[in-house]
């Protein structure tokens, strides 16, 4: 099983966009390991941002991310990174097809509701940036024999 990091943003917890969000994944059978709520310190944005910081659009993305609590999670599931990926969309919700997050919750680039990792490896580094191992639980979904092969 593959485990990824996904977070929602200031905006989506603003707009109460949490539990809807995270029935999407609940639904799908993917299952939910770690959460929790908190406004991002500075050395963990830099940290989780790293790709970015030295892009014309970093001061504004650092401003808006820490503007509020985000809710931090973890889902656990074959293929996880990729299928979550599909179910948020486009980065910029504006080119996010109907029926993903982002293209059913969101409009521009610089407030796209959710983040979610984009690689197994980034997965890994974002995990441990954002949780200790002991935040998170391994556990059997009761449903689990009926939804993998
Ligand atoms: P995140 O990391 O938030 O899930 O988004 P993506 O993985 O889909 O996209 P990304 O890393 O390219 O961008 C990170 C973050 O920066 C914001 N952003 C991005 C922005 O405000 N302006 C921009 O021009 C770009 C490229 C949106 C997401």
């Amino acid at each position: 099983m593959e485990r990824t990091f996904l977070m929602i943003k200031p905006d989506g917890v603003q707009r109460g966009l949490i539990g809807e969000i995270i029935s999407r994944f609940e639904r799908k059978g993917l299952k939910l390991v770690a959460g929790k709520f908190e406004v991002l310190s500075e050395e963990r944005v830099m940290a989780h941002y790293a790709e970015h910081v030295n892009k014309p659009f970093f001061l504004g993305l650092k401003r808006y991310i820490t503007s509020g609590p985000c809710f931090l999670f973890v889902f656990e599931g074959k293929d996880i990174v990729r299928i979550t990926r599909e179910m948020i969309g486009a980065t910029n919700p504006a080119e996010s097809s109907p029926g993903t997050i982002r293209g059913d919750y969101a409009l521009e680039i610089g407030m796209n509701v959710i983040h979610g990792s984009d690689s197994p490896e980034t997965a890994s580094r974002e995990i441990a940036i954002h949780f200790t191992p002991d935040e998170i639980s391994s556990y059997v979904r009761i449903d689990e024999p009926y939804l993998y092969e």
